[in-house]
């Protein structure tokens, strides 16, 4: 029985428990169940003793100086980050080893090895100098997911140079106003990239949103593939020309560990984009020791993470969390459905991954696909599998275990946000047993709980998510506006507990179930209900591909539900689907979440990054004006919608 307010009612039960294999747990970089209650009770000396693995240029004084909301983390240390990723592996074996596996969309590839990647970047790092870019100046990053991109980065970071990578999908304008909102002198993108066959003409989008960026002086252009492109004389340089005759020695910059090493801009659910900001020695330190622990990183991993280096997910876990750890990283420029929905599973085998991270809405298209694509290809080496972005409903997370990890690949569910840099609640895939749709605990050293309105700690239910603690890979501020950061996310409750603006809730175990935004939850006739419960209910259904649920005025209810659902291939939608689905929630879930209105659609409105946008779906339930829309990756879905949605 749902438990009543002021928390959110818990409504779904999953009784499935996963314990990690014997041989994994053996072989694990963590498999002592005893670290998280030796990290509890002194967090600041567990951080320090993962600290302790990088190369700092000079030591920290004290771990952490705590002045809420602002916390520095190994005060007084110098480390680089470029330095932690490259230099400290070129003494040894992992020298010649591969760095970074790319592969391009048309099947072009490259191989670079840590020696190679540390030339690269210390060439790129010279050639930033030779623009005139010094230590805490900002350079924008607009590039396809090549290996120019993470060289760049580190090119920064080897420099002092704060990198703000925007996603190679967004718009002039959304450029143009983080290039102006970071004030960079200086723009790194490339003549195009490719995107399911057609080219995408980055520099030409470039070019639109300089007209309103005079903050930039310098324009470098890595050709891609020879696209065509307008050339600005003194302002746009080839990458290549200029790296032709650039040093190889460039002596990288001892960073305080306070001093920014990004910003990364997130659009957040209205109005002007965040830039987070993150700092070097905790972040780093955040990124090294979830990526060992979370991923289990060893020397003979491929390891593939498919989120697009502009993401955060691919800042710590593609670039900065598995370089620091010497591991080879595997990159792919490309769709996973383009030549065919076979492209992952082809590249698993051909690049040879053992590690596969990647995020629900792409495991719910692999299922909506059918299990033909996986099992066309040997995907044998896979051992471990991580999934990062929602929730992960049940029905998924069996997919992703059974068809994907052929029941022997631990499943780590790991929850956290641009925000927090890194990592936050997840298992530990040689200790903790994990359960189809929840992310378990904290990570050794983090604290999390789940409070109710007035900050008191629900043991056991649903409430809000809150992170009790200070913890490394947290955000120093938005850029330029301290008071957001302050109103945002340490308002809520104390200024000393932050707020991450998800619900959760905790189980008889203490394993947190993540479900979803806040601004999301549902209240019908009293029962605060998180979207995530109704949607994993209808996803559990056979015809289901995947759900948003959202909830729309009802004079009687407060409010009423409208569910739109995507069928999986080949499923004939009619009313009688709809009573189906609607009986299949209220025997999953009980009477109260039955939807009013089942609406059937291709595909649902998503972010760039693949996040359901129930936002949009709410205005359209509402029968209101559409909100922003300036996140939303292919805006034809929400008009065809909306148009249905009045239709019917
Ligand atoms: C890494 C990333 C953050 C938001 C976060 C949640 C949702 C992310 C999970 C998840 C449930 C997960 N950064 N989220 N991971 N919800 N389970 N494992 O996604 O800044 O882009 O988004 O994503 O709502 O607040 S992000």
């Amino acid at each position: 029985m749902p438990t009543s307010r002021p928390g959110i009612d818990v409504l779904l039960h999953e009784d499935r428990v996963f314990r990690p294999g014997r041989n994994f747990t053996a072989g694990a970089n963590q498999g002592d169940p005893a670290i998280y209650g030796r990290a509890a009770r002194d967090p600041e000396a567990f951080w320090a003793s993962m600290a302790r693995e990088l190369t700092w240029s000079r030591p920290w004084k004290k771990v952490l100086e705590w002045t809420p909301p602002h916390a520095r983390w190994f005060v007084g240390g110098r480390l680089n980050a470029s330095v932690n990723c490259l230099d400290r592996h070129l003494g040894g074996a992992t020298r010649n080893k591969a760095a970074i596996i790319w592969e391009g969309e048309p099947g072009d590839d490259r191989t670079l090895t840590y020696a190679q990647l540390h030339r690269e970047v210390c060439k790129f790092a010279n050639v930033l100098k030779g623009l005139g870019v010094a230590k805490g100046d900002r350079v924008t990053l607009y590039l396809p997911l090549i290996p120019e991109l993470a060289i760049a980065m580190l090119a920064c970071a080897r420099i002092g140079a704060v990198h703000s990578v925007v996603f190679g999908g967004f718009s002039a304008e959304s450029l143009r106003d983080r290039i102006n909102d970071a004030k960079s002198t200086v723009l790194v993108t490339a003549d195009g990239g490719y995107r399911r066959g057609a080219q995408v003409p980055l520099k030409r989008t470039a070019d639109e949103a300089l007209h309103g960026s005079p903050c930039v002086r310098h324009v470098v252009v890595v050709r891609r593939d020879n696209f065509p492109i307008d050339v600005q004389e003194g302002r746009d340089h080839w990458w290549h020309r200029l790296m032709q005759h650039a040093s190889a020695d460039c002596p990288a910059e001892a960073m305080d560990s306070s001093d920014m090493l990004y910003i990364l801009y997130t659009s957040g659910t209205t109005g002007k984009p965040k830039g987070i900001v993150h700092g070097t020695g905790g972040y780093m330190v955040g990124a090294f020791a979830t990526a060992r622990w979370v991923f289990d990183l060893k020397p003979p991993d491929v390891y593939w993470c498919t989120a697009d280096i502009g993401w955060v997910t691919g800042h710590s876990y593609v670039v900065y969390g598995p370089l620091a750890n010497g591991a080879t990283v595997f990159i792919y420029e490309g769709a996973p459905d383009w030549p065919d929905r076979g492209r992952f599973w082809e590249l698993c085998h051909k690049h040879g991954v053992t590690i596969f991270y990647t995020a629900p809405t792409a495991i719910r298209a692999f299922m909506r696909w059918g299990i033909e694509w996986p099992a066309k290809h040997d995907l044998s080496r896979l051992r471990l599998l991580g999934s990062v972005g929602e929730p992960i409903n049940p029905e998924a997370w069996m997919w992703y275990h059974k068809y994907i990890g052929g029941e022997r690949c631990p499943v780590v569910d790991t929850w956290w946000q641009t925000e927090t840099g890194m990592i936050m609640i997840t298992p530990l895939p040689g200790i903790t047993p994990t359960k189809p749709g929840s992310a378990t605990r904290p990570f050794p050293g983090v604290s999390a709980e789940v409070l109710d309105d007035a900050g008191k700690v629900i043991k056991h239910g649903g409430g809000y998510l809150a992170i009790t603690r200070p913890w490394p890979g947290m955000l120093q501020t938005i850029y330029g506006d301290d008071a957001r950061y302050l109103q945002t996310y340490w308002s809520r409750w104390d200024n000393k507990t932050y707020f991450p603006g998800d619900g959760a809730r905790r189980d008889r175990q203490g394993y947190f179930w993540l479900l979803g935004r806040v601004d999301d939850v549902l209240n019908v006739a009293g029962h605060r209900i998180g979207t995530m419960e109704v949607e994993s209910a209808l996803v559990d259904h056979p015809s289901v591909a995947e759900a948003a649920v959202v909830g729309r005025t009802h004079e009687l209810k407060g409010q009423a539900l409208a569910a739109f659902v995507t069928p999986k291939d080949g499923i004939t939608v009619d009313t009688r689907l709809s009573d189906e689905l609607k009986g299949h929630v209220v025997k999953k879930i009980g009477a109260l979440a039955r939807p009013d209105d089942i609406i059937f659609t291709a595909e649902l409105p998503k972010t760039r990054s693949g996040k359901i946008m129930r936002r949009l779906l709410k205005d359209i339930a509402e029968g209101r004006t559409l909100g922003d829309m300036t996140t939303l990756a292919d805006p034809s879905v929400i008009h065809a919608l909306k148009q249905k949605y009045q239709e019917e």
